[in-house]
C-alpha cells in the first residue's frame, strides 16, 4: 500500500527507533506526526522535514499522563486528526537488577511508559480509525516480550504485556478494518542502554561490545515494510535480530 499522503504518528520520535521511523516514513511520502517529551528535538526534526518538503507536525507528550494524552489527540489540528498509522514506539528500560534489589521507581517508570502509555495512546487514536474503517497500529515489542533474561524481570514483563495487548487488540479489532502488528527487535544501538543505566555511557557501551548491533534505521525499514503491505494482508509479528544474536542471552562477541 502506498504511504504517500498517509498520516503516520510516531510516539517516542525524539530518538533511536522512533526518529528513524520518522525518516523512513518521510522518505515514503507520508505526513508525519511526531511526539515525545523532548520538544526541542522534535521541533528540530520538524524544521528539517519541512525544509525537505515533508509535511510534519510535532507535539510534546508524556505518554504516562492519561488526561494529557487524551487532550493532545483530541486537540490536534483538523487536518492531522485522521491518523492512518500509529507506531507505538515510546518506551524504555530502567535498571538491570535482580528482582530482590530492583528500584521501585524504575519499575513504575517502565510499566507506566511501556504498558499504560501504549494503552492511553491507542485508546485515544483507535475510535477514529474504527469510524473511518481503516488504520494500522504497529507496536514496538522486543525479544524481551518473548523471553525473560536475568535481572530484566520487570522490563521483560512490560514487553510481554505489550505482546499480550497486541494479540488482544487484534482479536477485538477484527472486522473493523484496523490492522495490528508487532515488530520485536533484539539489540539495537540507540539511547536505550544509556537510559537503562541512568546515563552511565561506559556501561551502556558494553551492551554492544564486540558485536554488531542493529541501528534504528534497520528496525525502521521493517516497520515501514509492515505498513506498506496491502489492506488485505497483515504482517502480524516480526522478530528482528542482529546476525550476531540468537536469543535474548546468546550473543556472539568477538
Ligand atoms: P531511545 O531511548 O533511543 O528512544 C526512546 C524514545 O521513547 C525516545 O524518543 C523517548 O523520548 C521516548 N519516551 C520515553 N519515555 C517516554 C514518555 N514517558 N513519553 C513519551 N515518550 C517517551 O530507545 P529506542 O529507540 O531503542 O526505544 C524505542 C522502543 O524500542 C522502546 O519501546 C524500546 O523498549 C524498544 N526496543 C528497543 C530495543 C533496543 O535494543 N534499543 C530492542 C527492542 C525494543 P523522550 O525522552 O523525548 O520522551
Ligand atoms: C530491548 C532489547 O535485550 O535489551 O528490548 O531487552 S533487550
Amino acid at each position: 500500500m502506498s504511504l504517500q499522503g498517509r498520516i503516520v504518528c510516531v510516539t517516542g520520535a525524539s530518538s533511536g527507533i522512533g526518529a528513524a521511523c520518522v525518516d523512513a516514513f518521510a522518505e515514503a511520502g507520508a505526513r508525519l506526526l511526531l511526539c515525545a517529551r523532548r520538544g526541542d528535538r522534535l521541533h528540530e526534526s520538524v524544521a528539517g522535514l519541512r525544509a525537505a518538503g515533508v509535511e510534519a507536525h510535532a507535539f510534546e507528550l508524556d505518554v504516562r499522563e492519561r488526561e494529557a494524552v487524551a487532550a493532545a489527540f483530541a486537540d490536534l489540528p483538523q487536518d492531522w486528526q485522521a491518523i492512518d498509522i500509529l507506531v507505538n514506539n515510546a518506551g524504555l528500560s530502567r535498571g538491570l537488577d535482580p528482582i530482590q534489589s530492583g528500584l521501585l521507581d524504575d519499575w513504575d517508570e517502565m510499566l507506566e511508559t511501556n504498558v499504560q502509555g501504549l494503552l492511553y495512546v491507542s485508546r485515544a487514536v483507535l475510535p477514529g480509525m474504527i469510524e473511518r474503517g481503516s488504520g494500522h497500529l504497529i507496536n514496538i515489542g522486543s525479544i524481551a516480550g518473548r523471553e525473560v533474561y536475568p535481572n530484566g524481570a520487570v522490563y521483560c514483563a512490560s514487553k510481554h504485556a505489550v505482546g499480550a495487548i497486541t494479540k488482544g487488540m487484534r482479536l477485538d479489532l477484527n472486522g473493523t478494518g484496523v490492522k495490528v502488528s508487532t515488530v520485536d527487535p533484539g539489540l539495537v544501538n540507540t539511547e536505550f542502554s544509556k537510559v537503562r543505566f541512568h546515563g552511565d555511557e561506559a556501561k551502556a557501551d558494553k551492551t554492544y561490545q564486540g558485536m554488531t548491533p542493529l541501528v534504528g534505521a534497520d528496525v525502521a525499514s521493517v516497520v515501514r515494510w509492515v505498513a506498506e503491505q496491502p489492506a488485505h494482508m497483515n504482517i502480524a509479528e516480526v522478530l528482528v535480530f542482529p546476525s550476531d544474536q540468537a536469543s535474548a542471552t546468546v550473543v556472539h562477541r568477538r
